[in-house]
């Protein structure tokens, strides 16, 4: 499969350590996304994850994992999303848990299905920030050096802003958008309908959609055709 990641628009996720209906799935896959990331902060295991992607992979959405712990690493994805968290406090999150799983699996590893997203947090408050020690409280100088840093020094595909719950700064994710030529920018937080879509989509490449799919199916939905709108 040719996934050409570097046109994804819109990505829905999906976290494994919550339920979904085969109907609601259904709709996710079928709605036009560009891909599907499984991945979530707490509760994923190598169970939840394995069983959702059998159910995703009834469909023909591109479908990747975004890895969040050793134990939960399913083959089988289509990709390998790698978290490095730029703004923790901890090595754990930058290097430390990259080094273990590279430890056990490096000689099996497929380099080619992996991808770093150079990841900065910037909700404080979200399960992400508290677990990886997430230094949020910056200014937007901080957030555009780590993603000059994500692009030009460790050469992430992906610079992911996370604002996992809340709905971001818009311009702070333009301004940083604005600083890439290589990576691609990833918007996530608070993408609750399409109205946040639509704006989130005129400042970052790709726009991550969560939690509301898990609260309100329609407008998760909406925001597909939300982010196509704003494209053309
Ligand atoms: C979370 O960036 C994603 O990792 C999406 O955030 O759940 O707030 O939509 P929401």
């Amino acid at each position: 499969m040719h996934l050409r990641m570097n046109e994804w628009k819109h990505v829905f996720k999906l976290d494994p350590d919550k339920e979904l209906t085969d109907e609601a799935l259904e709709s996710i896959c079928l709605s036009g996304t560009d891909a599907v990331m499984v991945g979530g902060s707490t509760g994923v295991t190598f169970d939840n994850t394995v069983d959702l992607l059998a159910r995703i992979r009834r469909y023909e959405v591109p479908c990747v994992l975004e890895v969040s712990n050793q134990e939960a690493i399913v083959p089988g994805f289509d990709l390998f999303m790698i978290p490095i968290v730029l703004n923790s406090k901890t090595p754990e999150w930058i290097v430390g848990q990259h080094h273990r799983a590279i430890k056990d699996y490096g000689a099996i590893m497929d380099w080619k299905q992996m991808i770093t997203e150079g990841y900065i947090i910037l909700n404080g408050d979200s399960t992400a920030a508290k677990l990886t020690q997430a230094d949020a409280e910056i200014e937007l100088k901080d957030v555009e050096a780590y993603a000059r840093l994500a692009e030009r020094l460790f050469h992430c595909p992906i610079v992911y802003l996370e604002y996992s719950g809340v709905f971001g700064k818009m311009e702070w994710v333009r301004k940083v958008r604005g600083l890439l030529t290589e990576s691609r920018l990833f918007y996530g937080g608070g993408v609750d309908g399409p109205d946040k879509a639509r704006e989130a989509a005129e400042a970052a490449h790709t726009v991550v959609v969560g939690n509301v799919i898990y609260e309100n199916l329609e407008h998760a939905l909406a925001t597909v055709q939300a982010v196509r709108a704003a494209h053309q």
